[in-house]
């Protein structure tokens, strides 16, 4: 690795995450977009520092009948298209099945590292930029095309290339973009600058950040990541699930009286329906207020008044979305730790 700092932006206001991420502390965050300086990092190595003056987005494959190379000004000329949507990491909570349930990780040194996400794998923005299609016709996109994989500019890394394939379905989809700005600026240097990948409602690892080639293909491109790690009994992770999470640090402590107590819930594909909490272990729920737009791709913020009295409390939330699809009691366990969203009992102690 190079004496670069890890991040570009000072990682003062996150947690650190093993040696190259950083946690967005939820309970920080007051509104529905995340700024740039609080959104959660999700790194293999450190940020990628790219030339804008140098830099090419290369189109190869197979499934290309003409490939090329296009400058910065290619890509900003293509029509825009703006996608509000989250991003979290399909590892976000991962600790909980270990505070919560108590299972425990069997893989540990081997492959990539398991980022010790609690509450804040994730952030949610407004991404702008030309769609991914509009992009692969530039390099005039064959019928025969089934997978196409955005590849990263951060090579000095232990793992592999970070060439992720999706199927030809998802990388025409309407709202699958090549982002070039985050929040109304230039997409910051520990989030992709200049280009990444924005692959709303599938995990974090999709949306490629400094994409440097696309590669369209009618074969199947293989790569560690949709093989081996992001792996459930067999199948490649693609899909987020539902989850809802309060915006408190875990475990929180407070002082007794009325509080307003705050939350984000989410749905990877839906707009949310309802949160509901419980104070009591879930014998009674009571319908939070959403606070926010609720939007297909975005988590909404939610907000609830419990009277905070002096004692140790599990404060519980779930979150249903628009096709119904809500949050067990208990998630799965999965060796790799990945997607957990079980209702949380939140530990609150008030003193
Ligand atoms: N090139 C590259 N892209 C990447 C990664 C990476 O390490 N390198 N991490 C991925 C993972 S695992 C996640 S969860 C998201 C996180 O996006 P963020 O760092 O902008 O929050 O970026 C993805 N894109
Ligand atoms: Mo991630």
């Amino acid at each position: 690795m190079s004496d670069a700092p890890v991040w570009a932006k000072s990682p003062d206001r996150l947690h650190r995450r093993g040696a190259t991420s950083l946690e967005t502390p939820l309970d920080a965050l007051d509104g529905y977009l995340t700024p740039a300086d609080a959104f959660f990092v999700c790194n293999v190595a450190a940020s990628q520092r790219v030339d804008p003056a140098t830099y090419r987005l290369e189109l190869q494959g197979d499934a290309l009948a003409t490939p090329c190379s296009l400058t910065l000004d290619d890509l900003a000329a293509l029509p825009r298209h703006t996608v509000r949507s989250y991003i979290e990491c399909a590892g976000n909570q991962r600790t909980l099945f270990g505070t919560v349930q108590g299972q425990h990780a069997e893989r540990d040194e081997e492959g990539g590292e398991d980022v010790p996400w609690v509450l804040g794998g994730i952030g949610m923005a407004e991404w702008s930029g030309p769609r991914l299609r509009d992009v692969l016709a530039l390099g005039g996109l064959r019928e025969t095309a089934r997978w196409v994989a955005p590849l990263g500019l951060d090579f000095d890394n232990p793992e592999c290339p970070i060439e992720i394939p999706m199927p030809v379905e998802k990388a025409l989809h309407d709202d699958t973009i090549l982002a070039l700005t985050m929040n109304g600026q230039p997409l910051p240097i520990d989030h992709g600058f200049p280009v990444r990948a924005i692959v709303p409602g599938w995990i974090g690892t999709y949306s490629v950040k400094w994409v440097g080639q696309i590669t369209a293909s009618a074969r199947e491109i293989r790569n560690y990541r949709t093989d081996e790690y992001y792996v459930i009994d067999g199948m490649t992770v693609t899909r987020q699930n539902v989850k809802s999470s309060l915006a408190l640090p875990f475990p929180a402590t407070m002082g007794p009286g009325h509080k307003r107590i705050h939350g984000y819930a989410r749905s990877p594909d839906q707009p949310i329906r309802s949160v509901e909490w419980s104070a009591n272990g879930g014998k009674t729920w009571h319908e939070a207020d959403i606070i926010s737009p609720n939007e297909t791709y975005g988590w909404v913020r939610f907000a609830f008044a419990w009277k905070a009295e002096p004692g140790e409390h599990r404060l519980m939330t779930r979150a249903t979305d628009e096709a119904g699809e809500t949050q067990p009691e208990v998630c799965t366990f999965n060796p790799g730790t990945l997607l957990f969203n079980a209702i949380i009992p939140h530990p609150v102690t008030v003193v």
